[in-house]
């Protein structure tokens, strides 16, 4: 795996969230935007090395949604860049791993993204992404 590119935190609304992460802590809000596809909506934080992604659910049927219920908010997964993500889901099918989508998927910003299952990483969400090539001012 390359760096981590984002670590993804669930919360209930982002409006009342966000002025904890920009001015108590002093982190800059890069970008807000809607998932349709995950059923969420989210907010990217630049910290340097790392981002930070709040997801907020739009409806009931997010996963994000059902994680609040059960857990309450918090850290929900850690995503890992990739270089090759159809390679990289190969290699980890053949290395045992279930993987939660084995085709990769349109995710924010317009990365292609696919997760592991959490009972094959010793009950952590992993996520890996393939960016899309650099953009100016997106934060890296
Ligand atoms: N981290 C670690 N474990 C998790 C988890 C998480 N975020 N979410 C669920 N689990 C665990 C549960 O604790 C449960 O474990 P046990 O069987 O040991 O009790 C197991 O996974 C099944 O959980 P569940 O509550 O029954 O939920 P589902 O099976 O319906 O879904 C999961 C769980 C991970 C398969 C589903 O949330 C999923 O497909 N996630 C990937 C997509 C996603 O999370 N999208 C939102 C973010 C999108 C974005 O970043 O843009």
């Amino acid at each position: 795996m390359k760096n981590v590119d984002h670590i993804g935190i669930a919360v209930q609304s982002l409006e009342e969230t966000l002025p904890f992460y920009t001015t108590k802590l002093g982190l800059t809000c890069i970008a807000i935007e809607d998932v349709p596809s995950e059923h969420v909506k989210v907010a990217f934080l630049y910290a340097t090395n790392v981002r930070i992604e709040l997801l907020e659910p739009t409806d009931s049927n997010s996963a994000i949604a059902k994680f609040i219920e059960k857990r309450g908010e918090g850290i929900h997964h850690i995503a890992f860049k990739v270089d090759s993500i159809e390679k990289r889901i190969s290699n980890l099918k053949n290395n045992g791993i279930e993987m939660l989508n084995e085709v990769p998927k349109e995710g924010a910003a317009g990365a292609m993204i696919a997760f592991l299952h959490p009972k094959s990483a010793h009950g952590v969400l992993y996520e890996i992404c393939e960016k899309k090539p650099l953009e100016e001012n997106d934060g890296d």
